[in-house]
């Protein structure tokens, strides 16, 4: 059972939803009544906002992150999110540094807890809500089982509530009350070699190093030679082309196009999202597809350190077929020297996945809402990818 989860506004046990419902669990909270003091957390720590403008406490969060936060079920590797990566995800337009939440060491100000929210309008079947976004919950590996994460969790939430939004988006690799949707990983391998020698992949049956390495060659150009670099010429059509495309989804962001330019315009390492344009009208942005980049640490391996990975975001093919317009993508990760590109099975990703080579991962990732009740949704359902 769920000791923490059972007292919070989250829908309990797992139970069907079955009408295509929409609507918070328990009412806004006017200002007076929510609490005014930060929770109680034991003695020996304190809470303290961690400054993401200053490089030596956003070396902190990194470090905390590099060392403490996700793994993969076997313990091979760790996300690796870069310093430039953390100010990219957590100083979206409307940021606020009261909501970068750390916990220290009373003595040695060492940090060991953080928890993030960033503001965020989502789409939920037909309601839009002003909500956050919940992310980097992260509890060092020598205070775990204390229940250091339910206060974290208390108090972002506190904060929260405390700017008038009640709701939360979220999503985990461990199963709580109660998902709204549940995506299945996968992965394309582009450095077969490394992948097999970091473990990451095996060769299956009657498969040798050289026929791998056939099987998931790429060609050196991308088939439409229109395909770049979003520069900031095209950044208002590709903002109306993923906003349109993305009221298709039960489950979206609403970006204005402010925070598309955040999201999207290509930053080394970061981000990096690409135009593809009609070629009737040299002007008009016809197809869009981007991802983020996100490597991991390879834990406790000899040959190699780190393991790079670009994760699929937000695509839209709209000339183009699904699996021309992402094979150039895959394309585009293998010049820029990625090991393998990882994709959930959301939006219409099922549609190019297999004819892609991309191969079904043991990871799923939850998606849940916090104080909101509506029925399930299926992966394709959704059109929301966080960091
Ligand atoms: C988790 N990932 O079930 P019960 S994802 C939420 N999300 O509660 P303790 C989690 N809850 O079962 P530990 C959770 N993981 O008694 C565990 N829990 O009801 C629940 N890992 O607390 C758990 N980062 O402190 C249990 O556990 C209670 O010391 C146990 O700490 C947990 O960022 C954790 O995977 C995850 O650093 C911090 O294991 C730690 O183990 C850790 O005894 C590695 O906690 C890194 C990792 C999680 C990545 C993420 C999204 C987090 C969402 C949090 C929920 C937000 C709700 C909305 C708030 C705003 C609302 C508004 C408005
Ligand atoms: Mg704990």
């Amino acid at each position: 059972d769920y000791k923490f989860w059972a007292t919070q506004p989250v829908p309990q046990g797992f139970t069907t939803e079955s009408k295509p419902i929409s609507e918070p669990i328990e009412e806004d909270k006017p200002k007076d009544q929510i609490r005014q003091t930060p929770y109680d957390i034991p003695n020996m720590f304190d809470w303290s906002e961690v400054d993401l403008q200053n490089d030596a406490q956003l070396q902190e969060l990194y470090t905390l992150l590099n060392e403490n936060y996700v793994e993969d079920e076997d313990e091979l590797f760790r996300f690796d999110y870069s310093p430039a990566f953390l100010r990219w995800a957590l100083q979206p337009p409307g940021w606020r540094s009261d909501w970068h939440v750390g916990v220290r060491v009373r003595s040695n100000r060492k940090l060991v807890g953080f928890i993030s929210a960033i503001p965020a309008g989502i789409r939920v079947r037909d309601r839009r809500v002003e909500m956050v976004e919940i992310n980097f919950l992260c509890v060092h590996k020598r205070l775990r089982g204390k229940r250091v994460a339910p206060v974290l969790i208390k108090e972002i939430t506190r904060r929260v509530n405390l700017t008038g939004r009640f709701q939360a988006v979220y999503t985990g690799g461990v199963v709580l009350p109660k998902p709204v949707a549940t995506c299945r990983y996968y992965h394309r391998s582009l450095n077969p070699r490394k992948l097999v020698e970091c473990q990451f992949s095996s060769l299956q049956r009657n498969m040798t190093m050289a026929r791998a390495i056939k099987l998931y060659k790429l060609p050196d150009q991308p088939k439409n030679s229109s395909f770049q670099l979003m520069q900031p010429k095209h950044t208002k059509q590709a903002f109306q082309l993923l906003s349109k495309y993305l009221e298709s989804f039960q489950l979206a962001p609403v970006f204005d196009e402010k925070e598309f330019a955040h999201w999207f315009t290509p930053r080394e390492g970061i981000v990096q999202s690409f135009v593809c344009l009609d070629p009737a009208d040299s002007n008009r942005v016809s197809d869009f597809a981007s991802f983020y980049c996100l490597p991991s640490s390879v834990i406790n391996n000899p040959n190699h350190k780190t393991l790079f990975a670009a994760y699929c975001f937000y695509n839209v093919a709209g000339s183009m077929t699904w699996i021309d317009l992402m094979r150039d993508l895959l394309i585009q990760a293998k010049r820029t020297g990625f090991d393998v590109v990882n994709c959930l099975d959301l939006m219409e990703n099922k549609t190019f996945l297999s004819e892609l080579k991309f191969g079904a991962g043991d990871g799923y990732l939850h998606y849940y809402l916090y104080n909101w009740r509506c029925s399930d949704m299926k992966a394709e359902e959704v059109g929301l990818v966080l960091q």
